[in-house]
């Protein structure tokens, strides 16, 4: 990016509420984004690093740990929503099938959604459950782009063949291909490039 470019940041985030459903989740309407993933793969997370706040949204651990719909305002502009993972085998099936709907009535039915992002562990080939979300996003028509988390666990080679391995499989579905992009919450990596991409959505729906 030119010197000249100013960078991107977020200066306030507020905490908006938790909701069990997106039929009483409000509506400010003011572009939304999303993001979702399967348990553990570094959502929350995620949401702190860019944010730039380390207790932002949730973490843990242990995987399961956001439940509900959380909604953030970002800068009086924008809203973040921190979704609950899918595919957590840990859980109860009628726990799995709860949050499973709630995320599909989510990006259904929310009309404020501009783009959800789809986070993927860097480090662990292809999953069913994140191919099956990220194919049925397309077949809706829902704008979305891949995040790779947790990067900073593998070198370099390591994460070239398993990026080029998804990508092989997403050109099976997708022409052209969705943005993607390279992020570790510990080591703070990709942020940037991530804000600037969301600025640009934010531009492109005003
Ligand atoms: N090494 C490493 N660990 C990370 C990274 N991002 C998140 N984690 C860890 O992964 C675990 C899960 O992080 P969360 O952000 O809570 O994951 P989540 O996707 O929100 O999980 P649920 O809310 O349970 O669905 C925590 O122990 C984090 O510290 C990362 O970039 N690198
Ligand atoms: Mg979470």
């Amino acid at each position: 990016m030119s010197n000249n470019v100013p960078k991107h940041v977020i200066q306030e985030v507020s905490f908006i509420g938790s909701y069990p459903r997106v039929s009483i989740a409000p509506s400010s309407g003011k572009p939304e984004i999303a993001f979702i993933g399967r348990s553990n793969v570094g959502k929350s997370s995620l949401i702190n690093m860019i944010c730039g706040r380390k207790k932002l949204a949730k973490t843990s651990s242990t995987p399961g740990k956001t439940q509900m719909i959380n909604l953030f305002d970002v800068d009086d502009r924008w809203i973040i929503a921190d979704l609950p993972g899918y595919g957590y085998a840990k859980v109860s099936k009628k726990t799995r099938g709860k949050w499973s709907k709630m995320i599909t009535d989510y990006l259904l039915e929310r009309e404020d959604l501009v783009t959800v992002f789809v986070l993927v562990d860097a480090r662990v080939k292809p999953q069913e459950s994140d191919l099956e979300k990220i194919v049925w996003l397309g077949q809706k028509q829902i704008p979305f782009g891949i995040i790779f988390t947790k990067v900073e666990k593998l070198k370099n080679t390591e994460l070239g063949n398993n990026v080029d391995t998804y990508i092989a499989h997403l050109q099976e579905h997708f022409d052209p291909l969705p943005n993607y992009f390279i992020t570790s919450a510990k080591t703070k990596t990709g942020g940037q490039e991530l804000l600037d991409y969301i600025e640009y959505i934010l531009d492109s729906v005003n």
